[in-house]
């Protein structure tokens, strides 16, 4: 099949691709049909890499209000809330929640999804139910499965025996959340037991890392220090990091050196982090989102995620990377134009390599044919008028389409 009038991640000038056997089989402005090949007129239109979430908590999702609602809007408050209804969960709530999330994100041309999953549960429930998913969804998102422990390692009753049994299941990734354990020094012993596991088990590592706004939070320097010593390097992400947001200047400067010799990722949450953080300030308020404009200066792998959609940490949400996006470029200032042109790929590009997709992923010959066409000629536009995805193509294969609205002014 050959797609003509592409405008390929952001080129000023239309070119064609074929795809055959699901890869992207040539890619060039003067590739014309062979007899009897489909033609398919993309019009001129923005295509993209698949758009990636690299950071959601899928067996949360669309459980605000059940049972009861976070009214304080706090991490603290969520974290409670879901201690209710993770007494409910069971494998038919889940399987049902998660279809449907899927299916928000893939409608906005998200093709791989990394999930934290909690498993501070001694059933388990979630984890292996997740793991029933990643197979039973992959034709439509790939599903990368983080261990993450909710309420804490080394404080949760058998956390650490429940972070063993949650990579025995099939978990791709291992979690922590340093600064919800109990003491400092469990703080670093949790770090050093999941970034140990995921070593000896050769998987990769997200950790809800300083998700907190006191600035003596600092599980980023043990996360990054163990990723160089144990060679896990770019195996390794830390998500949130928002305690960065408040760090002294002194401390950043010094810590900056360790962070890109770790090769360490970041993802960051701006549309969550902004709604949750700042809640114990008056005023001034912090804006808690970390620091993504500095790690991007200095060449650090820096990705977006949603974290949340419609359950105790976040009551809303479309499944849309867009308004991740749209939220993060306000909040950390980074609204140059070129910032702005190239901020597709903290949902693309940046992501992939955080979830290490390697040769899977990207507009190239002989990759997967994986790509969305949207309504717009380039991300600025797409971005600023919240263009619709208008089609979805998973290796070759059309995933998922939409029509956009249509307004009318009368006078
Ligand atoms: N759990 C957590 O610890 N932090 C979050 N932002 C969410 C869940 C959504
Ligand atoms: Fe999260």
């Amino acid at each position: 099949m050959l797609f003509q009038n592409a405008l390929i991640e952001n080129s000023a000038t239309p070119t064609a691709f074929r795809v055959e056997n699901g890869k992207f089989a040539a890619i060039g402005p003067d590739l014309t049909p062979n007899p009897g090949e489909e033609v398919v007129d993309l019009q001129g239109k923005l295509v993209l890499p698949p758009f990636i979430e690299s950071h959601v908590h899928l067996d949360t999702c669309l459980t605000a209000g059940d049972p009861v609602w976070n009214m304080s809007g706090t991490l603290f408050e969520g974290i409670e809330c879901w201690s209710k209804r993770k007494e409910k969960l069971s494998k038919d709530d889940i399987k049902e929640r998660v279809n449907r999330a899927v299916r928000l994100y893939a409608a906005h041309g998200i093709q791989h999804i990394r999930t934290h999953v909690d498993v501070t549960d001694p059933s388990l429930v979630a984890m292996e139910t997740m793991v029933e998913l990643r197979e039973e969804l992959r034709d439509l998102v790939d599903i990368q499965i983080v261990a993450f422990p909710q309420e804490g390692i080394l404080s949760y009753p058998n956390g650490k025996q429940l972070m063993l049994d949650a990579v025995k299941l099939g978990a791709d990734a291992v979690g922590a959340i340093p600064h919800f354990e109990f003491t400092r020094e469990y703080s670093v012993e949790s770090l050093n037991f999941a970034l140990e596991l995921a070593a000896k088990e050769n998987k990769l590592v997200d950790v809800h890392c300083d998700e907190i706004d006191d600035e003596a939070s600092r599980g980023l320097e043990t996360v990054a220090a163990r990723a160089l010593e144990l060679e896990l390097f770019d195996k390794v992400t830390a998500s949130h990091t928002t305690a960065m947001h408040s760090y002294n200047n002194a401390y950043v400067v010094r810590l900056m050196r360790l962070l890109k010799m770790s090769r360490i990722n970041f993802v960051s949450n701006p549309l969550v982090n902004t709604h949750l953080q700042g809640r114990m300030d008056t005023y001034p308020k912090r804006r808690g989102v970390t620091r993504v404009k500095e790690l991007t200066a200095e060449g650090i792998n820096v990705s977006f995620g949603h974290d949340d959609i419609f359950d105790p940490w976040y009551p809303m949400g479309t499944g849309s990377m867009r308004d991740v996006v749209f939220m993060g470029l306000h909040v950390c200032q980074m609204m140059g134009y070129e910032e702005i042109m190239d901020s597709y790929k903290f949902i693309s590009t940046n992501a992939a390599k955080t979830l290490h997709l390697g040769e899977e992923y990207g507009i190239k010959t002989g990759r997967p044919a994986s790509f969305i066409v949207l309504d717009a000629d380039n991300w600025y536009n797409a971005l600023n008028r919240n263009a619709a995805v208008l089609r979805s193509y998973k290796k070759g294969k059309l995933v998922a389409q939409s029509t956009p609205g249509q307004s009318e002014v009368l006078l």
